[in-house]
């Protein structure tokens, strides 16, 4: 019998991850990994995002999706230029992937890449892409408890985005708890409340991110 220990293939993704982030260094291209359950609002948040930072970046977009390509498109209306992975049952996506649709992009006219992650807050934890930022995505409909209950997501994240607070009145989410929950798990991590429909709190999120990624040093 053969036994392949899954620590030798996170080893071997994070070889790749780290290949990723060279060349992602070398094209001068930021690499922003955002992760969140199904629905949470990740690719509102990044329409929202690039409605922002469209003077002051040059967006590019690969979309992890089980099947389908319904993101992608809602990319393509917005101009922003977009590669979709289907991972065809796969929970998360993984360096190998990354590698692969990179390779479908041109780098040279990119200076910000978002690679919208599977919805998922359990199996993309434990595989980086060769991104330079995550960022965790949580909507006030799945609950201020989620931290708790999720924490390796949590606490490998850079940012939490609490999405949806227009709605935090109707669902008893107390944004408090959850804040007090990051700052335990991952305490240098800031916090941004936004309502991506209606623009809410979505500018200091957009500033945030471009002056973090600015000052990103190459990690390899
Ligand atoms: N009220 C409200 N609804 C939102 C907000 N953000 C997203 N939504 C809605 O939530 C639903 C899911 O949003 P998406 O952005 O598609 O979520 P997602 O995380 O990209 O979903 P997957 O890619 O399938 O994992 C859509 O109906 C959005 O219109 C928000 O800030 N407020
Ligand atoms: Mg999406």
């Amino acid at each position: 019998m053969k036994i392949v220990a899954a620590k030798k293939i996170l080893k071997i993704n994070d070889q790749l991850a780290a290949e990723n982030r060279s060349q992602f260094d070398a094209a001068k291209v930021r690499v922003v990994n955002v992760v969140g359950s199904p629905g949470a609002g990740k690719t509102t948040l990044l329409e929202a995002l690039f409605a922002q930072l469209k003077s002051r970046r040059r967006p590019a977009v690969i979309e992890g999706d089980i099947a389908g390509s319904i993101d992608s498109e809602r990319m393509e209306r917005i101009g922003v230029p977009v590669v979709q992975i289907n991972t065809d049952g796969a929970c998360h996506l993984d360096a190998n992937m990354i590698a692969n649709a990179v390779k479908e992009l041109d780098l040279t006219a990119v200076d910000l890449l978002a690679i919208e992650n599977i919805g998922n807050l359990v199996c993309t934890a434990g595989f980086d892409l060769g991104e330079h930022l995550r960022i965790v995505v949580l909507s006030t409909a799945e609950g201020d408890d989620k931290a708790v209950k999720y924490p390796a997501i949590f606490q490998g994240s850079d940012a939490l985005v609490i999405t949806k607070i227009d709605l935090a009145p109707h669902l008893n989410f107390k944004p408090e708890r959850i804040t007090a929950d990051m700052k335990r798990l991952a305490p240098d991590a800031p916090v941004f409340q936004v309502s991506a429909t209606r623009g809410d709190g979505v500018a200091p999120l957009a500033d945030w991110l471009s002056q973090t990624l600015a000052a990103t040093k190459p990690l390899n």
